[in-house]
Protein backbone atom coordinates (compact mmCIF):
# COMPACT_ATOMS: atom_id res chain seq x y z
CA UNK A 1 0.00 0.00 0.00
CA UNK A 2 1.33 3.14 -0.83
CA UNK A 3 1.87 6.13 1.78
CA UNK A 4 1.72 9.86 1.32
CA UNK A 5 5.56 10.80 1.63
CA UNK A 6 6.06 14.15 3.78
CA UNK A 7 7.73 16.90 1.82
CA UNK A 8 11.65 18.13 2.37
CA UNK A 9 10.52 21.34 3.02
CA UNK A 10 7.71 23.71 4.18
CA UNK A 11 4.38 24.14 2.40
CA UNK A 12 5.73 28.19 1.93
CA UNK A 13 9.41 27.05 1.38
CA UNK A 14 9.13 27.94 -2.73
CA UNK A 15 7.81 31.05 -1.91
CA UNK A 16 7.47 33.26 -3.93
CA UNK A 17 7.88 30.97 -7.09
CA UNK A 18 5.25 28.51 -5.80
CA UNK A 19 2.64 29.65 -3.19
CA UNK A 20 2.51 27.81 -0.23
CA UNK A 21 -1.65 27.18 -1.23
CA UNK A 22 -0.94 25.66 -4.06
CA UNK A 23 1.86 23.29 -2.33
CA UNK A 24 -0.79 22.16 0.25
CA UNK A 25 -3.69 21.44 -1.92
CA UNK A 26 -1.20 19.54 -4.90
CA UNK A 27 0.48 17.51 -1.99
CA UNK A 28 -2.82 16.86 0.55
CA UNK A 29 -5.50 16.82 -1.80
CA UNK A 30 -4.32 15.41 -5.22
CA UNK A 31 -0.88 13.20 -4.34
CA UNK A 32 -3.27 12.47 -1.72
CA UNK A 33 -6.47 11.20 -4.20
CA UNK A 34 -3.53 9.44 -6.87
CA UNK A 35 -2.67 6.98 -3.47
CA UNK A 36 -5.65 6.27 -2.43
CA UNK A 37 -7.14 5.37 -5.76
CA UNK A 38 -4.03 3.31 -6.65
CA UNK A 39 -4.58 1.60 -3.46
CA UNK A 40 -8.21 0.87 -3.48
CA UNK A 41 -7.70 -0.62 -7.33
CA UNK A 42 -4.02 -3.00 -5.96
CA UNK A 43 -6.36 -3.79 -2.55
CA UNK A 44 -5.98 -7.90 -1.86
CA UNK A 45 -3.85 -8.24 -4.83
CA UNK A 46 -0.47 -9.59 -5.64
CA UNK A 47 0.11 -6.02 -6.84
CA UNK A 48 -0.67 -4.28 -3.40
CA UNK A 49 3.16 -4.94 -2.19
CA UNK A 50 4.63 -4.30 -4.97
CA UNK A 51 6.65 -1.08 -5.31
CA UNK A 52 5.44 1.46 -7.77
CA UNK A 53 8.78 2.01 -9.81
CA UNK A 54 8.20 -2.09 -10.31
CA UNK A 55 4.64 -2.06 -11.88
CA UNK A 56 5.13 1.29 -13.86
CA UNK A 57 8.36 -0.37 -15.61
CA UNK A 58 6.50 -2.62 -16.81
CA UNK A 59 2.11 -2.11 -17.24
CA UNK A 60 2.62 -5.18 -19.26
CA UNK A 61 2.93 -7.33 -16.17
CA UNK A 62 -0.20 -5.64 -14.36
CA UNK A 63 -3.65 -7.04 -15.33
CA UNK A 64 -5.64 -5.69 -17.46
CA UNK A 65 -8.39 -4.60 -15.73
CA UNK A 66 -5.84 -2.59 -13.11
CA UNK A 67 -3.34 -1.57 -15.89
CA UNK A 68 -5.00 2.16 -16.31
CA UNK A 69 -5.65 2.73 -12.61
CA UNK A 70 -1.47 1.85 -12.16
CA UNK A 71 -1.05 3.80 -14.77
CA UNK A 72 -2.90 7.17 -13.73
CA UNK A 73 -3.38 6.46 -10.22
CA UNK A 74 0.28 4.82 -9.52
CA UNK A 75 1.96 7.17 -11.93
CA UNK A 76 0.66 10.42 -10.04
CA UNK A 77 1.98 8.17 -6.91
CA UNK A 78 5.09 8.17 -8.70
CA UNK A 79 5.52 11.38 -10.43
CA UNK A 80 4.58 13.23 -7.43
CA UNK A 81 6.81 11.66 -5.45
CA UNK A 82 9.82 12.35 -7.57
CA UNK A 83 7.94 16.29 -8.33
CA UNK A 84 8.98 17.55 -4.77
CA UNK A 85 12.44 16.02 -4.30
CA UNK A 86 13.14 17.67 -7.61
CA UNK A 87 12.52 21.35 -5.93
CA UNK A 88 13.67 23.21 -2.96
CA UNK A 89 14.38 26.65 -1.87
CA UNK A 90 17.37 28.15 -3.67
CA UNK A 91 17.57 26.82 -7.05
CA UNK A 92 20.73 26.98 -9.26
CA UNK A 93 22.71 25.43 -12.06
CA UNK A 94 23.84 21.57 -12.53
CA UNK A 95 27.49 21.21 -11.67
CA UNK A 96 29.71 17.76 -12.34
CA UNK A 97 29.06 15.23 -15.04
CA UNK A 98 25.53 16.58 -15.50
CA UNK A 99 26.93 19.94 -16.15
CA UNK A 100 29.00 18.11 -18.95
CA UNK A 101 26.32 15.92 -20.07
CA UNK A 102 23.53 19.28 -20.67
CA UNK A 103 26.57 21.00 -22.36
CA UNK A 104 27.24 18.37 -24.91
CA UNK A 105 24.00 17.23 -25.60
CA UNK A 106 21.78 20.66 -25.82
CA UNK A 107 24.60 22.94 -26.72
CA UNK A 108 24.93 24.89 -23.07
CA UNK A 109 22.49 25.35 -20.26
CA UNK A 110 20.63 28.36 -21.70
CA UNK A 111 20.02 26.50 -24.56
CA UNK A 112 18.82 23.18 -22.52
CA UNK A 113 16.50 25.34 -20.67
CA UNK A 114 14.88 26.74 -23.64
CA UNK A 115 14.46 23.24 -25.06
CA UNK A 116 13.10 21.88 -21.92
CA UNK A 117 10.30 24.66 -21.23
CA UNK A 118 9.53 24.61 -24.93
CA UNK A 119 8.23 21.01 -24.43
CA UNK A 120 6.45 21.87 -21.47
CA UNK A 121 4.82 23.95 -22.86
CA UNK A 122 4.00 22.25 -26.22
CA UNK A 123 2.54 19.61 -23.79
CA UNK A 124 -1.61 19.62 -24.97
CA UNK A 125 -3.78 19.74 -22.03
CA UNK A 126 -2.29 17.74 -18.76
CA UNK A 127 0.88 16.41 -18.23
CA UNK A 128 4.85 16.68 -17.50
CA UNK A 129 7.88 17.57 -19.13
CA UNK A 130 10.63 16.14 -18.30
CA UNK A 131 14.19 15.53 -18.49
CA UNK A 132 15.26 11.80 -18.61
CA UNK A 133 18.29 9.40 -19.07
CA UNK A 134 18.14 6.78 -21.66
CA UNK A 135 20.76 4.40 -20.19
CA UNK A 136 22.94 7.88 -19.80
CA UNK A 137 22.09 9.79 -23.12
CA UNK A 138 19.80 12.66 -22.22
CA UNK A 139 16.64 13.16 -23.56
CA UNK A 140 13.79 15.95 -23.51
CA UNK A 141 10.24 14.85 -23.89
CA UNK A 142 6.73 15.31 -22.59
CA UNK A 143 4.23 12.37 -21.42
CA UNK A 144 -0.09 13.38 -20.92
CA UNK A 145 -1.67 12.63 -17.73
CA UNK A 146 0.17 10.80 -15.29
CA UNK A 147 2.48 8.67 -17.70
CA UNK A 148 6.11 8.87 -16.82
CA UNK A 149 9.24 8.14 -18.54
CA UNK A 150 9.68 4.90 -16.64
CA UNK A 151 7.34 3.22 -18.85
CA UNK A 152 9.54 3.90 -21.73
CA UNK A 153 12.52 2.31 -20.75
CA UNK A 154 13.82 5.43 -19.40
CA UNK A 155 14.82 7.34 -16.06
CA UNK A 156 13.08 9.75 -15.41
CA UNK A 157 15.44 12.84 -13.75
CA UNK A 158 13.51 15.80 -13.93
CA UNK A 159 10.29 17.04 -14.37
CA UNK A 160 7.74 20.04 -14.17
CA UNK A 161 4.28 18.91 -13.83
CA UNK A 162 1.96 21.05 -16.26
CA UNK A 163 -1.12 19.68 -14.99
CA UNK A 164 -2.83 23.26 -14.15
CA UNK A 165 -3.72 22.25 -10.54
CA UNK A 166 0.21 22.89 -10.11
CA UNK A 167 -0.04 26.73 -11.16
CA UNK A 168 -4.02 27.80 -11.71
CA UNK A 169 -4.09 29.74 -8.54
CA UNK A 170 -0.95 31.65 -8.66
CA UNK A 171 -0.56 32.17 -12.36
CA UNK A 172 -3.92 31.16 -13.95
CA UNK A 173 -3.67 29.99 -17.23
CA UNK A 174 0.04 31.57 -17.63
CA UNK A 175 2.05 28.49 -18.04
CA UNK A 176 4.93 30.11 -19.41
CA UNK A 177 5.16 32.35 -16.27
CA UNK A 178 4.54 29.11 -13.93
CA UNK A 179 7.76 27.10 -16.09
CA UNK A 180 9.96 30.48 -15.33
CA UNK A 181 9.56 30.87 -11.89
CA UNK A 182 9.59 26.83 -11.30
CA UNK A 183 13.43 26.99 -12.59
CA UNK A 184 14.50 28.94 -9.05
CA UNK A 185 13.50 26.04 -7.13
CA UNK A 186 15.26 23.19 -8.95
CA UNK A 187 17.05 20.52 -7.06
CA UNK A 188 19.77 20.21 -8.79
CA UNK A 189 21.85 18.29 -6.51
CA UNK A 190 18.88 15.35 -6.56
CA UNK A 191 18.92 15.56 -10.80
CA UNK A 192 22.61 14.96 -10.43
CA UNK A 193 21.85 11.80 -8.13
CA UNK A 194 19.50 10.39 -10.60
CA UNK A 195 21.53 11.08 -13.17
CA UNK A 196 24.55 9.05 -11.63
CA UNK A 197 22.20 6.09 -10.59
CA UNK A 198 20.13 5.87 -14.30
CA UNK A 199 24.26 5.33 -15.30
CA UNK A 200 24.56 2.00 -13.19
MN1 LIG B 1 0.16 17.43 -9.98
Amino acid sequence: MFELPKLPYDYNALEPYIDAETMQLHHTKHHQAYINNANKALEGTEFANKSVEELLSDLSKVPQDKRNAVRNHGGGHYNHSLFWKMMKPGGGEPSGELAEAIKSKFGGFDKFQEQFSAKAMGQFGSGWGWLASNNGELEILSTANQDTPLSEGKTPILGVDVWEHAYYKKFGPARAEYIKAWWNVVNWGFVEELFAKSKG
